[in-house]
């Protein structure tokens, strides 16, 4: 019999914790109990099984991994190859897939087919086009003007179609990669086309009997995964900044204190926006208001969860209730009156649990039904009938409600809003907005370089408490963090997204953040907004002084309780772009292997980043800290700068 769930040792959430509590009292279960009944299967964790043809399935032994082969004589090399090449496509597939659908939304939106949602943010759709060669201005009777708005979304929608649909050829945001990275990949032959084509030549060649050699799958798993990152991903942030605005920093509540007893709580959980934008129409709408009060409730109160928070925690301010290892524990709060979601990372127990607190429990999208869920369709030509009508069987729970309610009163104000846009107009002001002064900082040493710490929460590991010890020894060593995602969720919950959280850094970051008015760890979105951390780097290389290539730039990236495929595609594409890239919680390979060493060293010979993985938080920022100092040597900036007083010339020359 497994030993009972010590739930102090499960999180360091205090609400979670809270609601585990009352879980056990209630005897009901959650994915910490269920991990705790099961332990991960040995072999798979190691990824030394294949399931790929009805010879098998074969497990070779992680211990003695070159003492067997598989049926088909599939060596431990190729089938460890082959299960990491299927979770790339997986992860890389559920982001294109989302920023193909924000495609297919936009297109509409420009046709004048969808009117609920229309082009808000003008200056961003001329950014992406110059970004990648569409005009934004013609010149007509010997003047120049701007172009006509809907010829130039048209332009682009079309052009950025090629990210999924071009068979040959290189996609749009090539076009954004530094010169010297991107010569790289042409001579490894890397460079995505269409992430159809990808994905579909990943999928062939894993199918049994067909590559069988552990680097040439590698290469196609490199490419899959560079057509999500520089590709699908951010294909979805810069169509969802278009439709719905551009991040700038606001200010936004987390952690369950947000939910309030007395209104009706409706929470979206997911990673599309659209389901998101339009709930927030609708719980504003005064009809729905007045609905709620004559249901004796004060009002609507809406929150998000996991990455659909994320979104509009960023844009709108909207609270955040908590991220994927509180969805659970919220339900348990029995305050939650309606949770309904889209895609992703959506754990089907939730439907069961709703069942018993009387959550109404909302699925919205066709791609993603649940047993036991109502399916509700998000239309997006009418996507309030959707909304109008979770938030109608909120108010009919919120009359109905028979389970005490049980709120964790804890809530902690952050802020978020760092899109690429905003750090450059931040760092720089209006009128001379650019990412010098971030290298200049960087170059004297007060900012010993920048890590990406991202990625899920996940109960093999302490929740929450992975991710917040890494990003304080990062910036109690100057490291300047930026974040998305889960990760990003648990270091607000404790106060660290807020200026006055400088106290926490070493004295050349602090310097920074009081000077700036910035918190030392920034949240710069969802999932698939890493690629703004990619736009980043970029921006870092043609800045200049910090090198060519991204892999020449003293950065590095972390998921420290990563779980889902989402982030092996993620870790990829930053690897692949030249980021060392620690892992912590667990990781799909097996020690002493061929396929393992290129992972861990052989590809930073090919594309400057490599992978590594800790699962000890310390060693885990120890090792970021380290790269990051091997980079500043490199660069030769390794020894501290004397302060310099900017004179006329300095400004001159900026
Ligand atoms: Fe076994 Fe080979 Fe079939 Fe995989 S493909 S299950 S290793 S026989
Ligand atoms: S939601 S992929 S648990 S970060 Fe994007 Fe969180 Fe990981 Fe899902």
């Amino acid at each position: 019999m497994a030993k009972e769930l010590d739930i102090q040792e499960a999180s360091i959430c205090p609400s979670t914790i809270q609601m585990l509590v009352k879980a056990k009292k209630d005897g009901v279960q959650t994915c910490y109990d269920r991990a705790n009944d099961m332990a991960a299967c040995p072999i798979g964790d190691k990824s030394a099984c294949c399931k790929n043809c009805s010879m098998g399935p074969c497990r070779l032994s992680p211990k003695d991994p070159y003492a067997k082969t598989g049926v088909c004589g599939a060596t431990i090399d190729t089938i460890q190859a082959r299960n990491f090449a299927r979770m790339v496509v997986s992860g890389a597939a559920a982001h294109t897939d989302h920023g193909m659908a924000m495609l297919d939304l936009f297109k509409e939106v420009v046709h004048g087919k969808i009117t609920d949602y229309t082009i808000k943010d003008v200056a961003k759709l001329k950014y992406v086009c110059s970004e990648i060669g569409i005009a934004t201005t013609v010149t007509e009777d010997g003047g120049v003007k701007d172009r006509d708005v809907k010829e130039m979304a048209l332009e682009l929608a079309e052009e950025l179609e090629k990210t999924y649909t071009q068979v040959e050829g290189e996609i749009p945001f090539m076009k954004r990669v530094p010169a010297k990275t991107l010569e790289r990949w042409r001579e490894l032959g890397i460079v995505p086309r269409g992430s159809m084509r990808e994905l579909m030549e990943m999928m062939h060649r894993t199918h049994i009997g067909v590559d069988q050699e552990y680097n040439n799958i590698t290469k196609q798993f490199q490419r899959t995964a560079l057509s999500d990152g520089w590709g699908g991903s951010m294909v979805a942030t810069e169509i969802s900044d278009i439709l719905y605005g551009t991040p700038k920093a606001v200010h936004g509540w987390v952690d369950m204190g947000c939910l309030d007893a007395d209104y009706v709580n409706v929470i979206v959980h997911g990673h599309e926006p659209n389901l998101f934008e339009s709930m927030i129409d609708a719980v504003n709408d005064p009809k729905n208001i007045e609905k709620a009060k004559a249901a004796g409730a004060k009002g609507i109160n809406l929150g998000g969860m996991c990455c659909s928070g994320a979104e509009v925690l960023m844009r709108h301010g909207v609270p955040h209730i908590g991220n994927f290892l509180s969805t659970e524990a919220v339900i348990v709060s029995g305050a939650v009156d309606a949770m309904a979601v889209d895609v992703q990372c959506i754990k089907q127990a939730l439907a069961p649990l709703s069942e018993c607190y009387g959550t109404k429990f909302v699925t919205t999208n066709p791609r993603a039904h649940i047993e036991g869920a109502i399916h509700v369709e998000l239309k997006e030509d009418e996507p309030r009938k959707c909304v109008d009508k979770v938030v109608e069987m909120a108010i009919e729970r919120y009359k109905n409600r028979n389970k005490p309610v049980e709120i964790p009163q804890y809530k902690q104000m952050s802020i978020a809003g760092f899109s690429h846009e905003y750090i450059n107009y931040m760092l720089g002001g209006k009128f001379r907005s650019s990412y010098k002064p971030l290298n200049e900082n960087i170059i004297n040493g007060r900012i010993r370089g920048v890590a990406g710490v991202v990625g899920c929460t996940n109960p093999r590991v302490k929740h929450d408490w992975v991710h917040v010890e890494v990003v304080k020894e990062l910036i109690k060593n100057n490291v300047l963090v930026v974040q998305t995602g889960c990760s990003a969720i648990s270091l607000a919950k404790v106060g660290l997204m807020v200026p006055e959280a400088a106290k926490y850094c070493g004295d050349g970051l602090a310097e920074i953040c009081e000077t700036v008015g910035i918190p030392p760890v920034l949240n710069v979105g969802s999932c698939v907004d890493n690629s703004r951390i990619l736009i980043a780097c970029a921006e870092m290389v043609k800045t200049g002084g910090l090198g060519e290539r991204i892999s020449d730039l003293p950065v590095a990236g972390s998921a420290p309780e990563w779980m889902s495929e989402k982030a092996i595609s993620i870790g990829q594409y930053f690897v692949s772009s030249g980021v060392y890239t620690v892992f912590g919680a667990t990781f799909p390979v097996t020690d002493n292997t061929k396929f393992k060493d290129l992972l861990f060293k052989g590809l930073a010979d090919q594309v400057g980043g490599s992978w590594d993985f800790a699962k000890d938080p310390y060693e885990h920022a120890q090792l970021m800290i380290d790269h990051i100092d091997r980079k500043r040597e490199a660069l030769g900036i390794q020894e501290k700068q004397e302060r310099k007083l900017f004179g006329m010339e300095d400004r001159r020359a900026l």
